[in-house]
């Protein structure tokens, strides 16, 4: 504890710090709920940056300050959507973040007050505000110049490299488990048409400034109205398309149980929370999306759905070395849970293709 106390008397906080505990259920960072007082308690979020996976974690903090100063600046004094933008804190010596002697990156946001995550929505209109808000923020990046974003990963987004990295994974086979994971590999490569199909007609797509983490946990929700109000998690924000934003909503959106969920039938895409994200989309981007993009929505959840299985499983392969885990099989469920998924998708295709082709008429 007065480790972290000493780095978080690093930042410009108001008062002095005095409780750091972790928080949240990110897969990727350490993150803390940082407390200081004076008079009253101020909160704050601190976090180490896993830089095993954002390997220029300068690049990351200079996007995340970069686009906040754009919305802050874009954003009008009479602006009423309540929607409010995170909060980079500086260091007392004016950065984005604070290097320590062993070469850890810590960052600090100010806390959102009054608001709640959600590991799972819990009905449509859940669906819809986080939809809603992932889409304003797409729609309020669309005159930002993506060529001035720095890629904090790369390939995230890209299907082939995906694959190639399971293939890597199936080669080296470094955690010895690759006999176990036989079932879910032969699965992956009966879906292989469904990545064909994206790379085909990506082209086709426009270059946008997307969030790329677009996950439900990645929206705060305001605990008095219930209406989401921030987009968090910036660390992904890079050119790419509209789909995979629309594809990780539904991927995380229209499931009742939690990716590491061991209750199957929890883990299905639901109509009712699938036409909820949709419609909340559709509320902010039917004026914008392309015919293309619109047309092609479903594939966006079908692509996701299909790469984070190979990512999950490819971790697994791999001996966990990318996300976090509790327990040695966890990313071999969460593949099982990702197939499932994309096979429930599958089912229902034609309906939730008719839900997006209403949604989009009705505005
Ligand atoms: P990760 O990349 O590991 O998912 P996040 O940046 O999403 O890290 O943060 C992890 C969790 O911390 C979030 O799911 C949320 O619960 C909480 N959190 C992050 N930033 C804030 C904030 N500014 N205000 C309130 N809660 C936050
Ligand atoms: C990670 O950081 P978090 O937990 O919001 C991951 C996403 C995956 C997700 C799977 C930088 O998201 O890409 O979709 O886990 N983030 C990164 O739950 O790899
Ligand atoms: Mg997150």
């Amino acid at each position: 504890m007065s480790d972290l106390l000493t780095i978080a008397g690093k930042f410009d906080l108001i008062g002095e710090a005095y409780s750091c505990k972790p928080y949240g259920s990110g897969h990727i960072h350490d993150t803390y709920l940082l407390e200081a007082k004076d008079e009253e308690v101020h909160r704050y979020i601190l976090q180490r940056i896993n830089i095993f996976v954002f390997k220029k974690p300068e690049a990351v903090q200079d996007n995340i300050w970069r686009i906040l100063s754009f919305l802050k600046k874009q954003r009008s004094a009479e602006d009423t959507s309540g929607i409010k933008d995170l909060h980079l804190v500086e260091t007392k010596q004016g950065e984005m973040f604070f290097l320590d002697s062993s070469g850890g990156y810590w960052r600090c946001f100010g806390f959102i007050d009054d608001t709640f995550v959600l590991e799972n929505v819990q009905n449509p209109s859940q669906a819809f505000e986080g939809a809603r808000l992932f889409g304003d923020f797409l729609a309020r990046l669309m005159d930002y110049d993506p060529r001035r974003l720095h890629v904090t990963i790369p390939r995230f987004m890209d299907a082939e490299w995906r694959q190639e990295q399971l293939t890597m994974a199936e080669f080296t086979n470094p955690g010895d488990r690759l006999k176990k994971a036989q079932p879910e590999l032969k699965r992956i490569r009966q879906l292989q048409k469904i990545s064909d199909q994206y790379i085909r007609m990506q082209e086709a797509l426009p270059d946008r400034v997307v969030h790329n983490d677009t996950k439900i946990n990645n929206v705060l929700f305001d605990q008095g109205t219930g209406k989401g109000i921030t987009v968090i998690d910036l660390d992904t924000v890079m050119t790419g398309k509209l789909l995979t934003d629309f594809g990780d909503m539904v991927r995380t959106f229209t499931v009742q149980g939690s990716e590491d969920s061991t209750d199957k039938a929890s883990y299905t895409c639901q109509a009712a929370l699938f036409e909820g994200l949709v419609s909340g989309y559709a509320e902010v981007l039917a004026p914008v999306i392309t015919e293309v993009e619109r047309a092609n929505l479903l594939l966006g959840g079908k692509i996701v759905i299909y790469m984070q299985a190979i990512r999950f499983l490819a971790d697994y392969i791999n001996g966990d070395v990318y996300y976090k885990v509790t327990s040695p099989e966890q990313n071999l469920l969460r593949t099982r849970n990702q197939l499932n998924l994309l096979d429930s998708v599958l089912e229902q295709e034609s309906d939730l293709q008719r839900i997006i082709e209403t949604s989009f008429q009705a505005i």
